[in-house]
């Protein structure tokens, strides 16, 4: 691969933001002049299988998974959706390949981010990375093209969850309407449920697969890791009718985490009522306290399984991870 080429790829366990905005990122990249090339770190998910395979004109290719074997020392690369080097390439950070980040585009908490060089970085407190993404183009006066409209808006209305996630602003909202005009949709609630429905679908999916579907670490203030899980679904009971099994889940995705975790949980978001309810491991240990004193809520067990009700905290980002920081740095 020619040592100019920009790898642009999002987070690990990739949403439908991480993937598209690879895909929009890296085009735009091309369009500017420089070369780019969009990567895949993990494996799709339904709904964002779903965004691929109705994209305007047909089905829209899927970014290249990255192969780490083949990275050339100084490769340059770009972040999209995440900067966190806990939720990134294995060996982003490696002292031997010693790859060079030249931009960030995300909207999530800074976390290690540190560079060498100078680099572009964009982060915005804005609902999803497709509505940077958008800026972008427009501030460049850069054509957007039907699918990469299809693609940014599709991202936008899956990570503000149509408009309902509280993380949502004015500028997402302006973003999906300008983004459903170029590329025709005329009913974004309509593509909106398609896209959850599609999410919610996982029944052929094992429960260690899906507690890792949405999963993030993140380095807490007193110096441990928490891990945590997301399904958002229009179907809920689905998804508790598994809390069993997940729950064990949990417990062997924290005993085979090559980072030690002290903590992990899986938030069950029901997307049409807007409240979540996290899924504890079966075998708790400082969970129980934690998630307890930082949700104030209590943990109930159903069927033995040890569940809390999170209220209307839905937003990992917003919510769920700064009430975490802010409890455990107490
Ligand atoms: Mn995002």
């Amino acid at each position: 691969m020619s040592s100019d080429q920009v790898l642009v790829f999002g987070h690990v366990n990739p949403d439908t933001d991480a993937v598209t905005s690879s895909l929009v990122y890296a085009s735009f990249l091309r369009k500017s002049s420089t070369p780019a090339k969009a990567q895949l770190l993990g494996v799709l998910n339904p709904e964002t299988l779903h965004v691929l395979a109705n994209g305007p004109a047909g089905a829209i290719s899927p970014p290249e998974a990255l192969d780490i074997d083949k990275l050339q020392p100084g490769t340059k690369v770009a972040l999209v959706d995440h900067n966190e080097s806990s939720q990134s390439l294995s060996v982003l950070y490696d002292k031997s390949l010693k790859l060079q980040i030249t931009a960030v585009i995300d909207h999530h908490k800074i976390g290690d981010l540190h560079t060498s060089e100078p680099l572009y970085c964009r982060i915005e407190p804005v609902g999803c990375t497709g509505t940077i993404l958008h800026s972008l183009f427009v501030e460049n006066s850069i054509e957007i093209s039907a699918i990469e409209a299809h693609l940014m808006m599709s991202a936008i209305l899956s990570d503000t969850l149509n408009f309902t996630s509280p993380t949502t602003t004015p500028k997402d909202k302006k973003a999906v309407a300008a983004l459903a005009k170029l590329c025709n949709c005329t009913d974004t609630d309509a593509w909106s449920l398609s896209m959850f429905k599609a999410k919610s679908d996982v029944s052929q999916i094992s429960a260690v697969d899906l507690v890792k579907l949405d999963y993030k670490v993140f380095d807490m203030p007193d110096g441990t890791s928490w891990g945590i899980g997301g399904v958002e679904t229009v179907d809920v009971p689905a998804i508790l009718g598994r809390a069993s099994e997940l729950s064990h889940a949990l417990d062997k995705v924290k005993s085979d985490s090559p980072k030690p975790i002290a903590g992990i949980f899986l938030v069950v978001v029901d997307i049409l009522q807007v409240k979540s309810t996290a899924i504890l491991p079966a075998t708790p240990g400082t969970e129980l306290d934690v998630i307890s004193k930082a949700y104030s809520t209590t943990v109930t067990h159903k069927n033995g399984v040890p569940l809390a009700d999170l209220g209307n905290n839905v937003s990992r980002k917003k919510q769920l991870v700064p009430m975490l920081l802010a409890s455990l740095s107490l």
